[in-house]
């Protein structure tokens, strides 16, 4: 009787080991995956329009850089967000959804923070229809509720007021792009 309760005794202890290192190798699996540090979106026209550019983001102390470079865009300001749907297939991008906003936040400037995770601001073309923006947003990452990988960045006609909800009154999208991850 004495030897049949240590003989379950072990069989328990060596069950539980094994399951315990079946556990451990799933748990390597998953953090050994590379992390993304890279991303880049290739910005299209829309039906009817001209505007097109390239946005690199990159993991930098502190959250992530965004460069924006775009040309064939009438001089003044356009506002720029990243909106919740990689999907630019509309004519009129409207398949891309409204701004992408994980938090439920309201509309609003960038440098407040207390705005959508996508909300950029505006983009400011010269009169050569050029436009250079560089700025770090703490908002976005490549990970988690806030990763930005697969959504899109949409440059509107008009220029965002930052005010009215629930996208600043920018106007028409003019040009379209889906963020991927780069190396
Ligand atoms: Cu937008
Ligand atoms: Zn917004």
């Amino acid at each position: 009787m004495k030897k049949l309760g240590i003989i379950l005794l072990l069989l328990v202890i060596i069950i539980s080991a094994s399951s315990f290192r079946i556990y451990k190798g799933r748990k390597h699996t998953h953090s050994s995956a590379p992390k993304i540090t890279k991303a880049v979106c290739i910005m299209y026209p829309t039906k009817d329009n001209t505007a097109t550019g390239l946005i690199t983001f990159t993991v930098v102390e502190g959250g992530i850089k965004v460069v924006v470079d775009m040309q064939n865009l009438s001089a003044g300001k356009h506002g720029m967000h990243i909106h919740e749907c990689g999907d630019c297939t509309a004519t009129d991008a409207s398949s891309a959804q409204g701004h992408f906003n994980p938090a439920g936040a309201k509309h609003g400037a960038p440098e407040t923070m207390s705005c959508h995770e996508g909300d950029f601001g505006n983009l400011v073309a010269g009169a050569d229809g050029k436009a250079h923006l560089e700025f770090t947003s703490k908002m976005i990452s490549f990970e988690g509720e806030t990763s930005v990988i697969g959504r899109s960045v949409i440059v509107h006609k008009s220029e965002d007021d930052l005010t009215t909800q629930p996208s600043g009154n920018s106007g028409a999208r003019i040009a379209c792009g889906v963020i991927g991850i780069s190396k």
